[in-house]
């Protein structure tokens, strides 16, 4: 499933832009994960993709004007409840999550320490960083599916999409991700943080 053929996240340019058309494949497939975390997980995948589309018809009303994803933030910065502003900010801290709950796996499986049970990593990754946007009852939802977290050795199966044996190859996969993942992460939260754009209302 992380295999380097299926959209990548875009290496950013040297003066930082993120290219909008392969950041927004690359998310649009990260979505597919939490699929092969199990169906309970779909309405996750859903809402990304939903912000993912919600991207993708902007940058198909604007197409002079958006080439990388800054171009969005730029042009909509002065806007009053941005459609495209709030999509990527959502979008952004879905991928936040699911990029520390990643980095998780990876960092355990580097320490010699893997755990079978990855529901405290998906825990760590919800408190650092969706769960302060979330309400009282969106977090007792996440703690209620949070259970339904498969463990390692069946997640780094189906992600390996039927062929056996490859679990170190899958967390290896997973860290090459995590390079450029963690670049596009960094970026879009500099602007955010420029432009005053971040907001803490809860859902
Ligand atoms: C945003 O969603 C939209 O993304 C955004 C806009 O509509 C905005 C409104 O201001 O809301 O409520 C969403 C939030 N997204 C806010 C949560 C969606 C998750 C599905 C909830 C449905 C309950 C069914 C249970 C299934 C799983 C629930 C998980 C509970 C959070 C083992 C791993 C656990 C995985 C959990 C990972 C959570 C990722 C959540 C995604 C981001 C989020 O918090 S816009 O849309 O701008 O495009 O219009």
């Amino acid at each position: 499933f992380f295999t380097k053929a299926h959209s990548p996240f875009p290496e950013p340019t040297l003066d930082e832009k993120i290219k909008a058309d392969e950041f927004l494949s690359a998310s649009n497939h990260l979505a597919q994960f939490f699929g092969f975390l199990g169906t309970i997980f779909t309405p996750v995948q859903s809402d990304i993709s939903g912000n993912v589309k919600k991207l993708g018809k902007f940058i198909e009303e604007n197409p002079e004007k958006v080439v990388y994803v800054n171009d969005i933030i730029l042009l909509e910065a002065g806007v009053t409840q941005s459609i495209s502003i709030d999509a990527l900010l959502w979008l952004k801290r879905a991928l936040e999550f699911t990029m520390l709950f990643i980095d998780g796996i990876v960092c355990d499986t580097k320490n010699g320490t893997p755990n079978e049970d990855l529901r405290p990593l998906c825990l760590q990754a919800y408190e650092k960083t969706l769960k302060k946007y979330h309400g009282w009852m969106v977090q007792q939802i996440f703690n209620l599916v949070s259970r339904a977290c498969p463990s390692r050795r069946d997640l780094l199966a189906s992600l390996a999409l039927g062929e056996t044996d490859m679990e170190s190859v899958v967390v290896a996969q997973m860290e090459e991700v995590l390079v450029n993942l963690k670049k596009n992460v960094t970026i879009i939260n500099q602007l955010y943080a420029q432009y005053n754009l971040d907001t803490e209302v809860k859902v």
